[in-house]
């Protein structure tokens, strides 16, 4: 159960962000405009926002999920693995503890990008690739345990085309895994369910579940149908400024349950 989500607009230095995806200069209107459709999105699937301003001094702040992973019973801030990222997570370090009690971090030679991190009810894989380190996952492991959540890793590096773990795979809930080819026979997600994505769709694989919503990129009619068969409301988004930017539906958003705290406990605990 989500209750709230950080989400931070897209900022006039966005086109300056990292890119890999060949599809031409991010129109900065067309993704504000895109960004608000996405955050009434998650409105409307219960969510309470915590809007965060715009960060020039970082073109790909916009993907705040990079930046922390959050869980009902506590927060660990990551260590992004692109340099132009790593002061991101200063940012977000200031908000948490407004709404975590306990907040672990990913110290160096660790590096962590969210978007690597799937959780699935009380498990996480976790990915290692170009920008989460062995090190990294290794640390995110401990403090999830420390949580009370089990944590396994994936080596995505040879798997083409992929980014994150989540350009690859989502968590649809009820033990089922939206997953890649590529991905679909690994050893960690044997306990899952798993629903194929077909090699022309690949960017539908990243999705939200929030509550009893399902949030997918548009432009997949079969997949859309296929979402659909599963029963819960499902709504499209445009996405095509953020792909662009090698970014998705998950990257825009941090969500998470929140447990109530007095900032005094916060302030102690922080560190
Ligand atoms: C980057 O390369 O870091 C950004 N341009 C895109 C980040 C996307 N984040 C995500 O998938 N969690």
């Amino acid at each position: 159960m989500f209750t709230h989500a950080i989400v931070r607009p897209p900022s006039a230095s966005f086109a300056k962000g990292l890119t890999t995806a060949g599809l031409g200069q991010p129109d900065l209107a067309l993704a504000l405009r895109q960004h608000a459709t996405y955050c009434a999105a998650l409105e409307n699937c219960g969510l309470e926002l915590i809007r965060l301003d715009p960060d020039d001094a970082f073109p790909d702040s916009t993907f705040v999920e990079d930046t922390a992973i959050v869980t009902a019973s506590g927060a660990i801030l990551t260590r992004p693995g692109a340099p132009s990222r790593a002061g991101e997570a200063a940012s977000i370090a200031s908000v948490l503890p407004r709404h975590f009690t306990r907040i672990r971090a990913i110290e160096d030679p660790g590096t962590v990008d969210g978007g690597d991190v799937c959780q699935a009810d009380d498990h996480f894989i976790i990915g290692i690739s170009g920008r989460t380190n062995a090190e990294g996952a290794r640390q995110l492991a401990g403090h999830l345990r420390e949580f009370g959540f089990t944590a396994t890793s994936v080596d995505i590096r040879g798997v083409p085309g992929i980014l994150h773990l989540k350009s690859g795979l989502s968590y649809l809930g009820e033990g089922r895994m939206v997953v890649i080819d590529a991905l679909a026979g690994h050893p960690a997600l044997r306990e899952f369910e798993t629903v194929r994505i077909a090699r022309d769709g690949e960017y539908a694989a990243n999705l939200l579940r929030i509550n009893d919503h399902l949030i997918i990129a548009a432009g997949f009619p079969a997949f859309n149908a296929a979402m659909r068969a599963h029963g819960l409301p499902v709504e499209a988004l445009d996405m095509s400024e953020f792909r662009k930017m090698d970014g998705a539906l998950t990257c825009l958003s941090l969500r998470f349950q929140r447990i109530p705290v007095s900032s005094g406990d916060a302030a102690r605990r922080f560190g």
